[in-house]
């Protein structure tokens, strides 16, 4: 990035007006405190609420939090007075736009009073949260509260000084009697605002049973289905945005043009005009959230694995890839679309074939190992629900199953080529040792892993038939490799029997 050129900051807006996404914002006041201000919340809810301010007005200004103990990103916004630019790539080309909505950045674990002060004034009216599936503190055997999380334990002996995000939640709400704001889950979870309706009011619950008698009767936590790619920040993408806008930006948001947001209509205390600038209010979002978590991550999952394991490095190597094309085609148009319960106006046909287009984008280069990362618990979302209704359903799901015999390999922690590499996930730890104590071994690693009750609902590990199913993929994973085994299970032969 050229040095010579100047930083991104309210200076620099007024030779930006091409890049602005309308005119003068003003200076909202702070409605909105998020939760979890990564790239995706950047190029996504903050685009659609500045957007809707820039529409029907409105006091939505955004406090971004950062929930771990990570300060970068305060640190580069705060240079370039919150501003920031999200490039948006396609086929067609590249564009900048530069984003104005948050007005303001805590790091919950340094600044935990101004994030409790701000998240108890009364002119915030919605915390929305991009925690990802980890920040839930949630038991996949329950959709409850994981009372042995460490930070769970720590909040329900200190509430007032929390860790978790219920403990951040609960903290702030019951201050709120009154007036409480909306909880808004933007994460891709199924049932995204019920899991999280049920750990808030479990915790609450457990501080004291009135105040969990409260939750559960006065705040609201509407469902959403979120959806734009957005890979991490790289170098190349600084140079791309200081070479179309002529100014420095230490953190900007790469993106697709393709966005969408669902959201559940069901807001305590008013909410910005999404619905103005293309998001769907609707009454039920679960549909979309299952379809869109059915085929987006789930084949998005299914391409990280094999893809790290067979050299695959981005989304668009992989899909550019005949047999493994072929082989995401057939999951989502056999296995997958057929257990999605969408509206009728929902053309499951053309929906994957837009997937398939965004999966080729060339300028994104999301990486497969960014998507591999977590996948103890992106694993029963994505895949696992599906499998079971196919089950369920008398209905074939090798080409699932072979996903998760991916993940499985991937363990392992080393590709086809012999590369080696390391398991981001929050069970790492445990996950890394039954990999190594399998010592590659199929059989034993598909029982070290089944036996692991909060990725795996017993009904599903014990199933003979999803057991060979995986024994069969984890042979040919272990025999042809992950390409020979794309090509294979691409086929009709993945289909028979
Ligand atoms: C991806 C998602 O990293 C991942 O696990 O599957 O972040 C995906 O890109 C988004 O959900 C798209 O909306």
């Amino acid at each position: 990035m050229s040095t010579s050129l100047p930083r991104l900051g309210a200076a620099q807006l007024p030779a930006l007006q091409s890049h602005l996404l309308g005119g003068a914002l003003g200076e909202p006041a702070i409605g909105i405190v998020h939760l979890g201000l990564g790239n995706f919340h950047r190029a996504h809810q903050a685009v659609y609420t500045e957007q809707a301010m820039l529409a029907a007005g409105g006091d939505w200004g955004i406090c971004g939090v950062t929930v771990l103990d990570e300060p970068a990103m305060q640190q580069a916004l705060a240079e370039q007075d919150n501003l920031y630019s999200v490039l948006t790539s396609d086929r067609d080309g590249q564009q900048v736009q530069v984003v104005r909505a948050i007005r303001k950045v805590l790091v919950a674990p340094r600044q935990q009073a101004e994030v409790l002060a701000q998240m108890r004034d009364p002119r915030v009216r919605i915390v929305s949260l991009t925690v990802t599936e980890k920040g839930y503190c949630y038991d996949a055997k329950t959709n409850g509260l994981d009372f042995k999380h460490p930070a769970v334990q720590h909040d329900l002996l200190n509430p007032d000084t929390p860790k978790s995000v219920p403990g951040y939640l609960v903290a702030a709400l019951r201050t709120r009697r009154d007036n409480p704001f909306t909880v808004l889950s933007c994460d891709n979870l199924a049932h995204n605002g019920k899991i999280l309706r049920n750990v808030v009011v479990q915790y609450a619950h457990a501080i004291d049973p009135e105040l969990g008698k409260w939750v559960a009767e006065s705040v609201r936590f509407p469902c959403t289905m979120v959806d734009r790619i957005v890979p991490a920040t790289t170098d190349e993408i600084r140079d791309i945005v200081a070479r179309i806008t002529g100014c420095r930006d230490a953190w900007p948001v790469p993106g697709e043009s393709f966005r969408q947001w669902v959201i559940e209509d069901n807001f305590a205390a008013g909410r910005p005009a999404w619905e103005k600038v293309g998001a769907m209010l609707v009454d039920d979002v679960i549909p979309y959230e299952l379809a869109k978590l059915r085929m987006l991550n789930g084949t998005h999952s299914t391409m990280a694995y094999l893809g790290v394991l067979g050299g695959f490095e981005t989304v668009d190597q992989a899909i550019a890839d005949p047999d493994m094309y072929k082989l995401i085609h057939a999951m989502m148009t056999e296995e997958i679309a057929p257990t999605l319960t969408v509206p009728d106006s929902f053309d499951r046909a053309a929906y994957r074939d837009q997937l398939l287009m965004r999966y080729a984008n060339p300028n994104l280069k999301h990486k497969t190992m960014q998507i591999a990362s977590d996948g103890s618990l992106k694993l029963p979302p994505r895949l696992l629900g599906t499998i079971a209704e196919r089950i369920a359903a008398g209905a074939s799901y090798r080409r699932l199953t072979l996903a998760v015999a991916a993940w499985m390999r991937f363990l392992l922690g080393r590709s086809d080529a012999g590369l080696s590499y390391a398991i981001n996930d929050p069970m790492a730890a445990k996950l890394t040792e039954l990999a190594n104590l399998s010592g590659g071994d199929n059989m034993c690693l598909a029982n070290f892993l089944l036996g692991l009750e909060d990725i795996f609902p017993p009904a599903l590990a014990s199933h003979a038939g999803f057991r060979a199913e995986l024994m069969l993929a984890l042979t040919s994973l272990d025999r042809q490799g992950a390409r020979g085994s794309i090509a294979h299970y691409a086929g009709t032969a993945g289909l028979a029997g």
